[in-house]
């Protein structure tokens, strides 16, 4: 057995967190201490999250790579996503890392994604270092967040060795960590520091032949496919002729054309890579997320990445609704599927499967929101389809059906427990336990089945008056509890195709609550609007008043309507049920009957309750 050496010049980090807890505000302060940037550079914040949605929205959602360098060592950092959906952003993350920086607010505190990314963080033997963060919050408690800290790494089976991290606090926000509370830091020299002493080099073995395991896939214009990943062992040279390993083992032959490494935010290309590294490398277009690439000589696969399975469902199918190819720039099914199959290849945590229907197909997910993100990013593009209700993926064990739970923490006013607790019970949820600190708010767990939580946001926060939190986190599988309704009001259904009138709107407004303003166009089967009752209501939205020469009282030329709140893409595909569709286009975000013709509608609805009785 060859000796184990380590990569001194190297230390390769996963910044770890809940979500907002400042991950990538701290890589900024990374970055600008360590000389990144000229002094007078005039910087964006949050520089990690690229992509427009992330920006827009203010969370991560990928997980990238940079790298600074500080006191000769060049230090890789993975920023990853805290939201609970794209846990398997993490998870790849971790296989590029010896180390991670697990944040917690210091005033939040551990939170659930605190414990899964930390559970994960262990499990692949990573170094963990503290970081208290946000210490600056009027409301921190820094001591009593560090005992919860211990709780949670005792719950998780941490080693004695795991129990005594280094520990720092921190405002990430001003660039600023200290050792204890006591002392007032002037920058990050003790988090860098704390980087090197504690993180070890990467390990490998000396003249073991060249591996790298895959954790990334990216695109560039010039050199096509780059796949991104750690070299487990060896060093490899541009124009080398390598080989990839893939999920059944199948080879195929690949001649390096370009290696790069991360240098600040940008790759910088270089002639050779070092063990231990993380490298970005062209020349192969085939290759998957957790393939290896190594030698042709001693071909030897590196254990493949697993992550976690999907656990919600939605279906996407062509869009056939009157107006569409109006809007779009793909609008064939074949592209969306195209789209959709490279959405695979980057991103593992995604899955596809075919429904047996024809123009149709399913994508899985971790959640709703991770499939509402991409359907998002592919309107973007210029995509339009239709997609219906998300539904979890159940599972069937000796002959039981089990189906996605989930841990809710909900923090909020005392005074809105009855409701937020009589709307969780109706969606299947169970408490598990309540504490009321005294101070007027209250924290509560429940076990809830994912299914009732699709679209449960939304009413949280009216029901709390927007001042409530709640952190859902996926839990496992368990016995399934029961079908949970997923709305109990009916749509009011477009009868004709036309453009909305003032006075046809006003006359519905006592019927429900409306989606769409006057002057939109509309067509039959289109959901306009949510019915106060529980049954659809087929409706005229272009019914002009009728001209008399009598002169109107009260002139409804005039009529005020009350405004209305266009639905988001989240809460459209949380509204639909299971026989109506969103038609998502570049433009527009519109809900439809899956069948549009009423009459159709009727015939089929009588069709089935005859099956029934
Ligand atoms: N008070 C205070 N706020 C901070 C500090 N660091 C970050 N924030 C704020 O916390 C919010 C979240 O910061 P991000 O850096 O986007 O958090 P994140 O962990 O990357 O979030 P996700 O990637 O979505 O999980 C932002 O509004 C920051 O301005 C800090 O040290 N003190
Ligand atoms: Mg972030």
């Amino acid at each position: 057995m060859a000796a184990e050496l380590r990569n001194d010049n190297l230390r390769n980090i996963a910044i770890i967190a809940h979500v907002d807890h400042g991950k990538t505000t701290l890589v900024d302060a990374l970055f600008r201490q360590s000389g990144l940037f000229r002094d007078n550079q005039n910087v964006n914040e949050r520089l990690m999250d690229t992509m427009e949605l992330e920006r827009e929205r203010g969370i991560t959602i990928a997980a990238k790579n940079c790298s600074v360098m500080w006191q000769g060592v060049r230090i890789n950092i993975i920023d990853t996503p805290g939201h609970a959906d794209f846990g398997g952003e993490v998870e790849r993350a971790l296989s590029m890392a010896d180390g991670a920086i697990l944040l917690v607010d210091a005033s939040e505190g551990p939170l659930p994604q605190t414990r899964f990314v930390l559970k994960k963080a262990l499990a692949a033997g990573l170094k963990i270092i503290v970081v208290i963060n946000k210490i600056d919050r009027s409301d921190a408690r820094p001591e009593a967040v560090l005992d919860e800290i211990y709780d949670l790494l005792i719950d998780l089976g941490a080693t004695e060795e795991q129990l005594e991290f280094p520990l720092l606090y921190a405002i990430g926000r001003d660039g600023i960590a200290q050792k204890t509370l006591k002392e007032t830091g002037r920058d990050l020299h003790v988090l860098f520091e704390t980087i090197l002493k504690e993180i070890p080099g990467p390990a490998y073995d000396q003249g073991a032949p060249f591996q790298m395991l895959v954790s990334d896939l990216a695109y560039s214009d010039y050199v096509g496919r780059l796949a991104v990943g750690k070299i487990f062992n060896g060093t490899a040279h541009a124009r080398d002729n390598l080989v990839c390993l893939g999920e059944a083992g199948q080879q195929t032959q690949l001649k390096v054309a370009k290696l790069q490494i991360f240098q600040g935010i940008h790759l910088l290309e270089v002639e050779e890579i070092q063990p231990g590294d993380i490298a970005v490398l062209a020349g192969i277009e085939a290759v998957q997320i957790g393939d290896t690439i190594c030698n042709l000589e001693t071909p030897r696969a590196l254990p493949r990445i697993r992550i976690d399975q999907p656990t919600v469902s939605i279906k996407v199918s062509v869009n056939n609704s009157p107006f569409s190819g109006k809007e779009g720039k793909h609008v064939q099914f074949s592209r969306v599927r195209e789209r959709l199959l490279k959405e695979l290849r980057m991103n593992v945590a995604i899955q596809l499967e075919e429904t047996g229907e024809q123009e149709s197909v399913l994508i899985k997910g971790r959640g709703e929101f991770q499939l509402a993100i991409l359907i998002e990013t592919m309107r973007r593009e210029g995509y339009e389809f239709c997609v219906g209700r998300p539904k979890v993926i159940y599972r069937y064990e000796n002959g039981r059906k089990l189906e996605p739970m989930e841990r809710l923490l909900v923090d909020c006013d005392e005074r809105f427990m009855g409701v937020v607790t009589e709307k969780l019970s109706c969606r299947k949820g169970k408490m598990i336990s309540l504490a009321n600190n005294g101070s007027g708010r209250v924290r509560v767990e429940y076990s809830v089945p994912s299914q009732g939580l699709i679209g449960y946001r939304d009413e949280f926060l009216t029901d709390t008056h927007g001042t409530g939190i709640m952190h859902p986190f996926f839990d496992g599988y368990d016995e399934f509890r029961g079908e949970s309704l997923s709305r109990f009001t009916g749509s009011l259904v477009a009868d004709r195709t036309g453009t909305a009138v003032p006075y046809a709107l006003y006359n519905l407004e006592p019927r429900g609550r409306l989606f769409i303003n006057p002057g939109d166009p509309v067509y039959e089967g289109m959901i306009i609007g949510e019915h106060n009752r529980g049954s659809d209501l087929n409706v005229n939205a272009c019914k002009e008043k009728k001209l008399s020469n009598m002169r109107a009282a009260n002139k409804d030329e005039n009529v005020i309507l009350s405004p209305i709140k266009l639905l988001t893409l989240e809460q459209a595909i949380s509204f639909v049920r299971d026989d109506e569709r969103v038609e998502v286009t570049p433009r527009s975000i519109r809900m439809r009957k899956a069948e549009l013709g009423a009459q159709k509608r009727h015939n089929l609805r009588a069709a089935s309750l005859k099956t029934k009785s």
